[in-house]
């Protein structure tokens, strides 16, 4: 079942209520959107391999809060599981940074090869050492700027311009670097913030520019594919820990077929979310000079590893995973 009114929100039990098995799960997706139905089918899954002693639900559209909060709550074992992108990530687990550094994953391909090998398993411990089991890891595309003003070409059109970004100091340093003011802001207040000029613009995917409705107060997309994170299919140590060892196995082959489906469906919704918003009358262009960008950014890179000059060696891995 999916839940995703907002008096879910008074539902959120004590870590003990894990114990039965009622597993609540975060999502800041609309239910239709691949993220929600994946995890949707995961839910399913795992009640059915575990002849019902788990049973997860899915709360939809973020009624359950900001992702930072959801992250504290899911460490905290006060909601059991949830799909959490790796960029608000960093503040709490410093190694996951690494994949908030621009331009760090060539394309998508790359980002599977190396999420899907020994570069995952690291970040994965990682992120186990902060209280989250990732169980699978799901695509979110490479994200791209978007503003109400004007067509993006080059670095300097975005002289002055106010953008949201995620929870994440690397974005504001991101943003900077290019021109523009950074303001960190949460997911669910960026329509607002843009209808009311608060903010210019924001980045992201399309399926994201699309189902959040930005495109309608935002219409300019500039394809500038600036940052490509993966997101993980999570859950809580806490619960994990609850589980008996034959469970954990189905449980963890249920999260790999939701991680199947969700890339396949967001293979397609990208297409589909593109062409909505050209229909709806938004403007996608493409950047003159795309290295641009990338060179603008490039100092983040050695201020990143001077302050984290442990995380170096992440760095050389990801850009060596073939
Ligand atoms: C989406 C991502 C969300 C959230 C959002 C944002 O692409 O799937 O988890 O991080 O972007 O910009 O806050």
């Amino acid at each position: 079942m999916i839940l995703s009114t907002v008096a879910a929100v008074t539902l959120v039990a004590a870590p003990s209520a894990t114990l039965a098995g009622d597993w609540k799960g975060w999502s800041i997706h609309p239910e239709d959107y691949p993220n929600t139905v994946a995890m949707q089918a995961f839910a399913e899954k795992v009640a059915e391999v575990t002849d019902g002693r788990v049973t997860p639900t899915v709360y939809a559209g973020g009624v359950l809060g900001s992702q930072p909060d959801a992250i504290e709550q899911v460490r905290a074992g006060a909601l059991e599981w949830a799909n959490f992108n790796m960029g608000p990530m960093g503040e709490i687990v410093p190694a996951t940074n690494v994949l908030s550094l621009p331009f760090v994953f060539r394309d998508v391909d790359h980002m599977h090869v190396a999420m899907d090998g020994e570069v995952g398993d690291q970040f994965s411990a990682a992120l186990s050492e902060s209280g989250l089991v990732a169980l699978s890891w799901f695509d979110s595309g490479s994200r791209s700027f978007y503003n109400s003003k004007q067509p993006i070409a080059e670095p300097a059109d975005m002289n002055g311009m106010k953008f949201r970004v995620m929870n994440n100091d690397l974005y504001v340093q991101m943003v900077s670097q290019l021109g523009g003011n950074a303001t960190p802001m949460a997911y669910g207040e960026v329509y607002q913030s843009l209808q009311t000029g608060v903010i210019d613009g924001a980045e992201n995917n399309y399926p994201s520019f699309e189902s959040s409705g930005h495109f309608e107060v935002a219409k300019y997309y500039s394809i500038t594919n600036h940052l490509i994170i993966p997101e993980c299919l999570c859950v809580s140590t806490i619960v994990w820990d609850q589980v008996s060892e034959d469970d954990k196995v189905a449980i963890a082959a249920a999260a790999q077929e939701a991680a199947e489906i969700q890339r396949d469906l967001w293979a397609k919704r990208e297409l589909a979310s593109r062409e909505k918003v050209e229909a709806a009358g938004a403007t996608i262009n493409e950047v003159k000079d795309p290295l641009a960008f990338q060179a603008a950014m490039e100092p983040i890179y050695a201020k990143f590893i001077a302050q984290n000059p442990a995380l170096e060696s992440l760095i050389a891995d990801i850009q060596s995973a073939k």
